[in-house]
């Protein structure tokens, strides 16, 4: 049996964004864009990059994503559907498809390659700009209800004006790489503050970086002494979803797929207790490489 779906809850990201506004042209529902997952239970929705893994809990709901290693059909044991393509590189891309609807090539180019950080296209340089000068700011709603009804020039013009301080989020984001140190022989973090605009816009450049000078980059966001989130990237050729394995068994929630992984601390950690933590996870990967 389908679940009864009431409202969409999807990525805070531009291809979840941008895979709500498509979702919604066949769910007419209320959008919603959790920033905050851990504690959240959620019961008949689409959900658009969210998983059980990120969530307190999550049922009766449809799951589209394209995160993960196999690909995924039918139900779960909760009443979930699931829809998982893995070869996708964009949720956004897999609802266009999924569900034959009109999501123009350059746009779907664009937001593939926000997604996998892989900016070859001007528009996903302008898309990436725009969404890094000011993260929490971001109008999802807006944007969702501008890709519903297909204005895509709107959205275009929107960004490009958006972008104007991203050279605020570059500036931040050497600095934040200079301040970077060795974890292991082969792994670099830096921290940041996740309650600043301008540090927390340029974590996910710093990480991308990093990530050229480290095999394993690490960005940690901290609000006063607490970790409040991290994400863990590479280059190489190591599945990291060894590590958030791991974690999750750590008092983490974390999620991913091979090249990069997010986690959050379920409970109050210090920044000692997650490299720790994270220490430890590595060494998961190193047994198993
Ligand atoms: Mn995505």
């Amino acid at each position: 049996m389908k679940p009864e779906i009431n409202r969409i809850v999807a990525h805070w990201d531009w291809d979840g964004v941008v895979g709500a506004g498509l979702l919604s042209r066949i769910y007419d529902l209320p959008l919603e864009f959790p920033t905050d997952l851990k504690d959240l239970t959620i019961e008949n929705a689409a959900c658009i990059e969210i998983t059980p893994g990120r969530v307190k809990s999550l049922r009766n709901s449809l799951i589209v994503d394209h995160h993960g290693t196999q690909p995924r059909q039918g139900p779960d044991k909760q009443g979930n559907e699931w829809i998982l393509e893995p070869e996708y590189k964009a949720v956004s891309s897999l609802i266009a498809d999924y569900w034959q609807l009109e999501f123009p090539e350059e746009w779907r180019t664009a937001v593939e390659e926000v997604d996998t950080a892989n900016l070859n296209s001007e528009l996903a340089a302008t898309l990436w700009r725009a969404y890094r000068t000011d993260t929490q700011g971001f109008p999802h709603q807006q944007v969702a209800e501008m890709v519903k009804k297909g204005n895509w020039k709107e959205i275009q013009e929107w960004a490009e004006k958006q972008q104007a301080e991203y050279q605020k989020v570059q500036e931040k984001a050497k600095e934040l790489v200079e301040k970077s140190q060795k974890l292991t022989a082969d792994t670099a973090y830096f921290t940041y503050k996740s309650d600043d605009r301008w540090e927390r816009g340029a974590s996910k450049d710093a990480i991308l970086m990093l990530k050229e000078k480290a095999s394993i980059a690490v960005s940690i966001g901290m609000e006063k002494q607490t970790v409040k989130k991290g994400t863990i990237a590479t280059n190489k050729n190591i599945d990291l979803t060894k590590i958030d394995e791991h974690l999750n068994s750590q008092e983490y929630k974390s999620g991913g797929h091979e090249a990069i992984v997010g986690f959050q601390p379920l409970k109050d950690k210090t920044l000692e207790q997650t490299l720790k933590d994270l220490e430890n996870a590595l060494k998961q990967l190193q047994k198993r490489i």
